[in-house]
């Protein structure tokens, strides 16, 4: 009798083609990280229009990050979102971060968009088409890397994470930061070029070529189109509702997740 036909195994290991060469990673050992998208540094009258920049250069990036997100729910690879903010009484906020750069308006003052860069506030939380979903892990960071004073780390580990496919803004300051941090931790890293952006686009040209350069010193970078044409299909089982495997990086299932630390 002839063997019956069985399905060819969808193999576990996937491989991007990448700059300086392919990166090759599994889906259920990556974490899709986004980086900061807060209207904070997205939209007017924010904390990226009071240092002086001209944050509508930031929206491009947002359909780039929206479709790999999507494509992450859609096969249940853990996403984890970051914010970069400080408490209401400013108590994990350097004096040395609060008057850097003579800003306009300082951290904690008001705005339009509520208390810049302040936990709780309107401006401080992700923007819309990124909004988390349940089961997926919000880092609140104080500083511009994701590991500093924050459990990053020990959510990483506890959910067998090794590889990240890295998103978000800006790339020469908290992607960067988070990236250093990460490849120092072992972790490693896909930048997505169209998924990350600056209010100095020579800055994010750059910052892209200082992953890459000298055999990928830091990490990888590709484009969105790029790592998308690696990932599996979506998952038979797989709905943006229902637990992904996001779900044991983080404590809750609220819809509206809180964030899982606030630092240490
Ligand atoms: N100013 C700037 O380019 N970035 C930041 O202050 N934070 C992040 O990159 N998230």
């Amino acid at each position: 009798m002839e063997p019956l036909p069985t399905q060819a195994a969808e193999p576990l290991q996937r491989s991007v083609t990448a700059r300086p060469y392919a990166f090759t990673f599994e889906p259920s050992t990556t974490a899709l990280l986004i980086i900061d998208m807060q209207r904070d540094f997205l939209e007017p009258a924010g904390f990226g229009e009071t240092l002086g920049n001209d944050v509508s250069l930031l929206a491009p990036v947002i359909p780039a990050v929206k479709s790999l997100l999507d494509a992450a729910r859609s096969i249940g690879m853990a996403v984890i979102h970051t914010r970069e903010g400080h408490r209401p009484d400013l108590t994990d906020l350097h004096e040395a971060k609060r008057v850097r750069g003579n800003p306009t308006l300082e951290i904690g003052d008001p705005s339009p968009n509520g208390r810049i860069l302040v936990r709780g506030e309107y401006g401080h939380d992700i923007i819309d088409e990124l909004a988390p979903i349940a089961g997926e892990a919000v880092i609140d960071k104080p500083g511009k890397g994701a590991f500093y004073a924050t459990d990053l780390g020990l959510l990483l580990a506890k959910g067998g994470i090794t590889s990240l496919i890295v998103t978000g803004v800006t790339t020469e300051v908290c992607v960067h930061t988070t990236v250093r941090e990460a490849n120092d931790r072992g972790f490693e890293c896909l930048v997505v070029e169209d998924g990350t952006g600056s209010y100095f686009p020579e800055f994010h040209a750059t910052a892209l070529r200082m992953i890459s350069a000298q055999g990928g010193i830091f990490g990888w970078t590709a484009t969105s189109t790029e790592v998308l044409e690696a990932l599996p299909g979506p998952s038979p089982t797989s709905t943006t509702t229902t637990p992904t495997t996001a779900e044991t990086l983080s404590p809750t299932a609220d819809p509206h997740p809180t964030p899982v630390t606030t630092g240490a």
